[in-house]
């Protein structure tokens, strides 16, 4: 990496030419312009202080307290908790909960039934008393909203594992799966990779049925006179019952299941799961898998000592954040997104290529280059490996997401030294496209909608279809490239225009929402040369400045993905309002919308240069999983005073 003249960090950012700057003693900025310049050099140099030695960036990836729960259950599971790390998980869990006695998924959210239940349960493992006042108020919210009966499939997967849930009251999702080939429906490689790695190791704890004791039981838990509810009531009830049907024969099957398919299924099933073991111990590096597949292999005969199941332990306290507010877990880390998002932003803020901030990122960026094949290989077997995961250590599961936004962070740096990583990254990335012509996370052509309509899935997105916010991170990568004109863009382009909604936003798959979705769309389809004064472009400027928050803001509640009359609306944030931004600029405009948007943007930066952002903005899956990604309060925003900054010279 060429390291000649590094700018200091601390270098002014260039103010708008004309406006002259006082010589002496740095005055207070007056202008728009200049209160943006001044919060983008603080923000700048408060984002470079956060880099890690190695050059890499990471925000804590905030979620909610079932990752806690399900930790503490997990080494309840297999005789590893202790008395420390039980008090400490408690206290996190104990200072998250609402008033009314219940827990949420996300800041401000309503009420979540299952990680209530699971919550719940953790503090009676932890000694909380049943007639403690946090208690009573949780067991009798609990029992209002349908007891463990209403909860999802995965909590009374855990209940089950205690005795505390009848294996027989759930859903069964037999090992003999593992040997359906990949064209058959419902074939391991027809699920998103998130749902395989999670459901492959629940097919052999579903055969084993293990049940391990508990000192206590939940009986304070059932609803006295309330029949119990289903989720996901609304299905088509073709198809609800075609399965119910099913999953009664499989029941039948599961009490006599011809002896040595049973036994060569869950040999086959824990080889695949030993397999896909990463370097850090994790499965896919995110909690569910590696929690499931720690007790799979464990049932499979794997003591706690085996060196598989040790790396594992040991990798979860990797993933385990410490402080005053207790002990919690993250659901999964995001370093490589953290890094390219910071570089890109830092590009925008107007630091050069050479700076040794963004060196030093880059050749973190470039050790990490995923060089093998991974799951993906089943769908494009000729397709040679490149690209980047979102983890430090996720080589089996690349995604297009990542990879687009690094080979955007290291093109921007213009060395000629990221150029064969970058080839290697474009052609996986284009080699990922589905045949619609957009582009899925982390497969291609993982559009069945047979898995969701299992008994088994009523939790959280079950494939990985393509998607509008990925498809435009894919597009302006390309572009970036010069691949503008590749019949390639123009079809992800056609893609884009087709996915738009009827309001003129587009849906938000992978962050909090239509704000979301737009912010990434109108950039890229600017970046393939759509022109600001197509229709499409047009539909969606108006509906960002109609979702203008009244202090100036844009806002989306997480709400919106169940709830319509959320769409748009909510509190105001700082990476959504820079979401909004980026669109706008890209659209060319300019004027008191955008210049609301700065100063709400300006007018609430933190004296070291950073924001707060309580609200959850990023999606897990939506409806169902949301994350906190506490470094995106910081970097959207840098990026979109940057180009805001970088208008207004122009
Ligand atoms: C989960 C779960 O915890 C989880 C955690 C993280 C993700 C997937 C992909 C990306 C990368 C980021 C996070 N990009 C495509 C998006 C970038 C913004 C997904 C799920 C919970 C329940 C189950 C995740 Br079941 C399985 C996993």
């Amino acid at each position: 990496m060429t390291t000649t003249a590094p700018t200091p960090s601390s270098a002014p950012i260039p103010d708008r030419p004309g406006k002259p700057g006082k010589p002496g003693a740095p005055a207070k900025p007056r202008t728009q312009a200049g209160k943006a310049a001044a919060s983008l050099e603080a923000a700048r140099d408060h984002l470079l202080s956060l880099q890690s030695p190695e050059g890499w960036w990471k925000g804590e990836l905030q979620t909610n307290v079932s990752m806690d729960a399900e930790d503490l259950l997990l080494r309840e599971f297999l005789g590893v908790r202790t008395a420390p790390d039980t008090e400490e998980a408690a206290r996190w869990i104990r200072s998250q909960q609402a008033p009314d006695g219940t827990w949420a998924n996300f800041h401000g959210g309503p009420t979540e039934l299952s990680t209530t239940v699971e919550a719940y349960v953790a503090l009676r493992l932890a000694g909380d008393p049943v007639d403690a006042a946090h208690m009573r108020r949780a067991a009798h919210a609990i029992r209002e909203a349908g007891g463990i009966a209403a909860t999802r499939v995965f909590t009374r997967f855990w209940l089950a594992l205690f005795g505390q849930w009848s294996w027989d009251d759930l859903p069964v999702m037999p090992p003999e799966m593992m040997f359906l080939p990949s064209w058959f429906p419902l074939n391991v490689y027809d699920w998103a990779c998130w749902a395989r790695q999670t459901i492959v190791p629940l097919t052999v704890v579903g055969a084993l049925r293990p049940v391990r004791t508990l000192p206590f039981d939940l009986a304070e838990l059932r609803p006295e006179h309330r029949p119990p509810r289903r989720r996901r009531s609304g299905r088509r009830p073709g198809w609800s019952e075609a399965f119910q049907a099913l999953d009664r024969a499989l029941h039948v099957y599961e009490r006599r299941p011809v002896a040595v398919v049973r036994r060569a299924a869950l040999r086959r099933a824990g080889e695949w799961i030993v397999a896909r073991q990463e370097k850090d111990g994790s499965w896919g590096g995110i909690q569910p898998p590696w929690v499931y597949s720690l007790i799979a292999l464990h049932l499979l005969g794997y003591g706690v000592d085996h060196p598989v199941m040790r790396r594992g332990l040991e990798g979860l306290d990797r993933f385990t954040v410490r402080d005053e507010k207790g002990r919690r877990l993250e659901a999964c880390q995001s370093p490589l997104w953290d890094t390219v998002l910071a570089m890109n932003a830092l590009t925008d803020a107007g630091l050069p290529g050479d700076h040794p901030a963004q060196v030093r990122a880059a050749e973190w960026v470039l050790g990490e280059e995923v060089t093998g094949p991974g799951d993906w290989s089943v769908r494009r077997p000729d397709l040679p490996p490149g690209g980047w995961a979102f983890e430090f250590d996720n080589d089996v599961y690349p995604d297009t997401d990542d990879t687009a936004e690094a080979v955007l962070a290291l093109s921007r740096l213009r060395d000629p030294r990221a150029e064969p990583a970058i080839e290697r990254g474009v052609r996986w990335m284009a080699g990922m496209v589905s045949r619609d012509g957009g582009f899925g996370a982390f497969d291609a052509d993982n559009t069945r909608t047979l898995p969701a309509k299992l008994p088994f899935c009523d939790f959280g997105a079950v494939t990985d279809p393509p998607s509008a916010d990925v498809t435009a991170h894919v597009v302006e990568a390309l572009c970036e490239r010069g691949m503008a004109d590749s019949a390639l863009v123009k079809r992800a382009v056609v893609w884009l225009l087709k996915a738009q909604e009827p309001d003129g936003s587009w849906f938000g798959r992978w962050g909090a929402n239509h704000v979301y979705g737009t912010g990434s769309v109108v950039p890229a389809l600017i970046a393939a040369g759509v022109r600001p004064d197509k229709p499409a472009v047009r539909r969606a400027v108006d509906w960002l400045e109609r979702h203008q928050q009244d202090d100036g803001g844009w806002g989306e509640d997480l709400r919106s993905y169940r709830s319509p009359s959320w769409i748009g609306r909510g509190a105001s944030t700082p990476s959504q309002t820079a979401w909004a931004l980026l669109a706008l600029l890209a659209a060319g405009e300019r004027g008191t919308v955008v210049d609301r948007g700065v100063g709400w943007l300006t007018s609430r930066q933190r004296p070291d240069g950073g924001w707060d952002e309580d609200h959850f903005t990023g999606t897990g899956f939506p409806g169902d999983f949301y994350i906190n990604y506490h470094l995106y309060r910081l970097v959207f925003p840098i990026n979109a005073l940057g180009r805001y900054a970088r208008g207004e010279v122009s």
